[in-house]
C-alpha cells in the first residue's frame, strides 16, 4: 500500500515533468501562430477580392463603355445599385480617365476620390479604415475595343474577413487545445504504462522474473543476473554505510538485547574444533593459553554476550584435569560467563579427522595456494566418525528440541545434517571460515556430494564474501539435484531449505584488552626496539601470522629483500618483525614450510645484515594478545600478504590497535578483508616487485595521508565489528525461527480443522 502510494507519487511527478513543458510549448506556439494566421487570411482574401474585382470590372466594361459613348452615365446608377446587392461589395465608383469621380453608389466612402482610391489599391495592403470599419479598395481599368475608357473603384466590406479571421482564430485555439489535451493524455498513459512497466520489470528482475513477462513464470536465465544485482545493491548499501559512519553501534549490550528480543531465551550452542581456552601443564603448574585462531577471536565475544555452551576438542595437556565430571568448565577462567564442554579425541581420531581430512584435504582444497590436497579413505572415515561424536555431544547438551546451534568451520561439514536428523526443529547456523573454491576445483574431492549434503543440513550457511557464496551455490548446482532460488539465495534439498548468505567476520570493537588498555605508542615502540635490539629511529614493518603456507610469509620476505636491493638506503634503517605462531606442525607440509621460512629469513639476514643490524626478526612462537597488540602499536607498516584467506583478522586487529591514526596497512587482494578495507595499500602478493613498491610507498607515506587512510579504516572496523557479524546471523536465524513457528501454528490449525 505504502509502496503503491510512493509509485503513484513518482508517476505523478514524472508526468508533471512532461506536461508542464508541453503546455508551455503549446501556449507559446499559439501566441506566435495567431498573428501569422491573421496576416495569412488577410492576404488570401485580398487576393480573392482582387480576382473578383477584375472579373466584375470586365463583366461591367461593355455596359460602362456603351454608357460613356452615349454620354448616359447616370444610366449606370441602376446597374451599379444592382451589383452592390452582393453582401460583400459595399460600393462602386466610376472614375474618368482624368480622375473625376463620375458615378458612385450609396455606400461609397466619403473622401475616397479617384486618386486616393488608385494609390490605396496599389498598396500591398489595400485596406482603408472608414466609419463602418475596414474596407478593401480595388481599382480596375474599364476598356472597350478602343482601349481603356474609365476606371472602376470597387469597395469591398472587410468585416466578413475579420469575422472569418476571428472564426479561424477560434478554430485554431480549439485545435491547439484539443491537440494539447490529446498529447497530454497520450503522455500520461505512456508514462503510466512505461513507469509501471519499468518498475514491475525491475521488481520482477529482482525477483528473478523476466523483464517483459513479470506476471508470467520466473525466467531462470535472469536469475543469476538478479542475484548479482541484489548482491551489488547489498555491497553498495554496505559501502554507503561505511562512508556514512556508524548508525547503530554494535556492542555486547546490543547483541545481548538482540538475543533477548529475537531469540527470546532460546538456547545457543557453539561447536568448533578449537577451544577458546587451552590448559597446559607447564613444569609443576597448569597454565591457560588462548589459541592463535581467528575463529576463536571472533566467537568468544559472542559467547560471552549470550552465555551459552561451547563444545570443542579438548586438546591441552591439562584439559582433563580442569573439567568437571561432565567434561564441563566455566570460562573465561575466573569470570565464568559461559560453559565449555570438552570432547576427547584419540590420537588416531585427531590424526585422521583434524590433520588428515580437514587440514590435508579440505584446507588446501578450499585455498587456492598451490598445495595439493591429499584425500585418504581412512582420514575420511575418521572425519565422519568425529563429526558423529560431536553430533552426540550436541544432543547431550541441549535441553530443548529447537536450540540454535552454531557450527564452526570446515572441520564439521557433515555435522549439520547429523544434527538435523536428530533435532529436526533446530536452527543450525554453519559458518565456513575459509574460502569456498569454484566448482571445478572442488570437483576433485572424492566425497564432494556427502560434504555438500552434510552442509545443506544447515538452516543458514554463512561465508565471508558473496563470491564464496556464489562459488558454493554453483558447486551445489553442479553436484546435487537441488532447487536453487537465486532470488532469495536459498537452496532446497530433500525438504530442507538452506539460506546461503555472506557475513563478513570481524574483531571486537570496543576491545576490552584493546588500545585504551595498552601502553602508549611511544612506549610500545621503545619496548619493541629494546627487546629486539633495534637502533633508535629504525622503522618497523610487522607481520603476525599462524605459520601457514596460505599466509604468504615467504612472498612477504622476498618483497622485503627486493626493497633492500632496490633502495639500499633502508639497510640499517628498517626491520621486518615477523611473529609466526607454529601451526599444524604434525604435518610434513607445514614442517617443511617452517623450514623454508627459517631459511629465507636466515638468507636475507646474511645478505643484508651488518654489524648491529638484523633485517628480519623471526619470532617463531605463540604470543600473548598483549604482545601482539604491542607489535601492532610499534609498527610503521603492517604486512598481510595472504595468498588466499577467507577474511583475515590480523589486518583488522592492526587497525583497531592504532588509536594514534598512524601506520600503513599493506593488504593482499586475495584476503576477504580486501573487499572492505580499500584504504589499505592493496597488493598482489605473488608480484614481488609490486609488494616491494607498496612497502616503499608505505615507508615514505606522509603522515596526513596515513591518518586519512587510517581514520577511514578504523571507521569500517568499528562499525563492521564481530558483534555485527554475529548479530546479523542471529537476526536472520530469529526471522527464520519466527517464520517456522508461524508455519507450524498454521499447520496445527489446519490439522485441528480450525481453518
Ligand atoms: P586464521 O587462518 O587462523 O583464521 P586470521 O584471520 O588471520 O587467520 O586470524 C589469526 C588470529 O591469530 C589473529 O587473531 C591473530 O592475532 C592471531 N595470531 C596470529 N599469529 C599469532 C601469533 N604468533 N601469536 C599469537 N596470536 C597470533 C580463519 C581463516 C581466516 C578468518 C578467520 C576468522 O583462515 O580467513 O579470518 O578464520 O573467520
Amino acid at each position: 500500500m505504502f509502496r503503491a502510494n510512493i509509485d503513484g507519487m513518482n508517476t505523478f511527478r514524472l508526468q508533471l515533468r512532461f506536461l508542464v513543458p508541453l503546455v508551455l510549448t503549446l501556449v507559446a506556439a499559439a501566441y506566435l501562430a495567431l498573428p501569422l494566421m491573421d496576416q495569412l487570411t488577410l492576404r488570401w482574401f485580398s487576393r480573392d477580392l482582387d480576382l473578383r474585382g477584375s472579373l466584375l470590372a470586365s463583366g461591367l466594361s461593355d455596359s460602362i463603355g456603351e454608357a460613356l459613348a452615349e454620354h448616359r452615365v447616370t444610366h449606370l446608377q441602376a446597374l451599379f445599385d444592382r451589383t452592390v446587392q452582393d453582401e460583400r461589395l459595399l460600393a462602386i465608383g466610376l472614375c474618368s480617365l482624368d480622375g473625376q469621380l463620375l458615378e458612385r453608389t450609396k455606400g461609397y466612402p466619403r473622401g475616397l476620390d479617384c486618386e486616393s482610391a488608385q494609390s490605396t489599391a496599389a498598396r500591398a495592403d489595400p485596406v482603408l479604415q472608414i466609419e463602418g470599419g475596414a474596407v478593401h479598395v480595388g481599382f480596375f481599368a474599364v476598356s472597350d475595343e478602343s482601349g481603356r475608357v474609365a476606371d472602376l473603384v470597387l469597395v469591398h466590406d472587410m468585416s466578413f474577413i475579420q469575422r472569418r479571421s476571428q472564426d479561424t482564430r477560434e478554430y485554431l485555439i480549439i485545435l491547439i487545445a484539443a491537440l494539447g489535451a490529446a498529447i497530454a493524455m497520450i503522455t500520461v498513459v505512456v508514462a503510466q504504462l512505461s513507469w509501471r512497466g519499468w518498475v514491475a520489470g525491475a521488481r520482477a528482475l529482482l525477483r528473478g522474473e523476466g523483464l517483459i513477462r513479470p506476471l508470467l513464470q520466473p525466467a531462470p536465465e535472469l536469475a543469476p543476473l538478479a542475484a548479482e544485482l541484489r548482491s551489488h545493491l547489498r555491497e553498495l548499501h554496505d559501502e554507503y554505510r561505511r562512508i556514512r559512519g556508524p548508525e547503530v553501534e554494535w556492542n555486547p549490550d546490543h547483541l545481548r538485547s538482540l538475543l533477548r528480543t529475537q531469540l527470546r531465551g532460546d538456547e545457543i550452542v557453539v561447536v568448533s574444533n578449537r577451544e577458546p581456552y587451552i590448559h597446559e601443564s607447564s613444569s609443576d603448574r597448569v597454565v591457560v593459553r588462548r589459541p592463535a585462531s581467528g575463529l576463536v577471536t571472533a566467537i568468544e565475544p559472542v559467547m560471552r554476550a549470550c552465555s551459552g555452551t561451547w563444545i570443542a576438542h579438548g586438546s591441552g595437556s591439562a584439559d582433563r584435569q580442569t573439567v568437571d565430571a561432565n567434561d564441563h568448565l566455566r570460562v573465561p577462567p575466573g569470570r565464568g560467563e559461559y560453559t565449555l564442554r570438552r570432547i576427547w579425541l584419540s590420537a588416531e581420531e585427531e590424526q585422521g579427522y583434524y590433520f588428515g581430512f580437514a587440514n590435508e584435504g579440505i584446507w588446501p582444497l578450499c585455498h587456492v595456494a598451490h598445495v595439493r590436497p591429499v584425500f585418504r579413505e581412512t582420514d575420511w572415515l575418521a572425519y565422519r566418525e568425529v563429526n558423529r561424536r560431536f553430533a552426540d555431544a550436541v544432543i547431550d547438551e541441549v535441553r530443548s528440541d529447537d536450540p540454535v546451534v552454531m557450527v564452526q568451520d570446515y572441520h564439521f561439514a557433515l555435522l549439520p545434517l547429523m544434527i538435523r536428523e536428530r533435532l529436526p526443529h533446530a536452527t543450525i547456523l554453519t559458518f565456513w571460515h575459509i574460502p569456498w573454491p569454484n566448482p571445478e576445483s572442488f570437483g576433485i574431492c572424492p566425497w564432494r556430494r556427502e560434504i555438500l549434503q552434510g552442509m545443506l543440513g544447515s538452516t543458514i550457511l554463512g561465508f565471508h564474501t558473496p563470491f564464496h557464496c556464489k562459488n558454493f551455490i554453483e558447486t551445489v548446482d553442479r553436484n546435487l539435484q537441488a532447487r536453487i532460488e537465486h532470488e532469495d539465495s536459498t537452496i532446497s534439498f530433500r525438504d530442507q531449505q538452506t539460506l546461503v548468505e555472506s557475513y563478513p567476520i570481524s574483531i571486537q570493537w570496543p576491545d576490552a584488552n584493546g588500545a585504551a588498555a595498552q601502553p602508549s605508542i611511544e612506549q610500545c615502540r621503545r619496548n619493541v626496539t629494546e627487546r629486539l635490539g633495534l637502533s633508535a629511529g629504525q622503522k618497523i614493518a610487522v607481520g603476525v601470522d599462524r605459520l601457514d603456507y596460505t599466509k604468504g610469509v615467504l612472498e612477504r620476505m622476498q618483497a622485503f629483500g627486493r626493497l633492500l636491493e632496490q633502495h639500499p638506503e633502508w639497510i640499517g634503517r628498517l626491520a621486518l618483525v615477523q611473529a609466526a605462531a607454529p601451526s599444524r606442525g604434525v604435518l610434513q607440509e607445514y614442517r617443511s614450510f617452517q623450514d623454508q621460512v627459517r631459511n629465507m629469513a636466515a638468507q636475507l639476514n646474511e645478505q643484508f645484515g651488518r654489524e648491529g643490524y638484523r633485517p628480519i626478526h623471526l619470532l617463531m612462537e605463540h604470543h600473548e594478545r598483549e604482545a601482539v597488540a604491542e607489535l601492532y602499536r610499534a609498527a610503521d607498516v603492517c604486512l598481510v600478504t595472504s595468498l588466499h584467506d577467507g577474511m583475515n583478522l590480523v589486518c583488522k586487529e592492526f587497525v583497531a590497535a592504532r588509536d594514534d591514526e598512524r601506520g600503513v596497512l599493506i593488504l593482499s587482494r586475495f584476503a576477504g578483508a580486501a573487499r572492505e578495507m580499500a584504504e589499505a595499500l592493496i597488493v598482489n602478493p605473488y608480484h614481488v616487485e609490486e609488494c616491494a613498491a607498496a612497502l616503499q610507498r608505505a615507508l615514505t607515506m606522509p603522515e596526513a595521508e596515513q591518518r586519512e587512510r587510517m581514520v577511514s579504516l578504523r571507521m569500517t572496523v568499528q562499525e563492521f565489528n564481530v558483534y555485527r557479524w554475529a548479530g546479523r546471523m542471529l537476526t536472520d536465524a530469529g526471522r527464520l525461527r519466527l517464520r517456522r513457528r508461524i508455519e507450524a501454528r498454521v499447520e496445527r490449525h489446519h490439522a485441528d480443522g480450525v481453518l
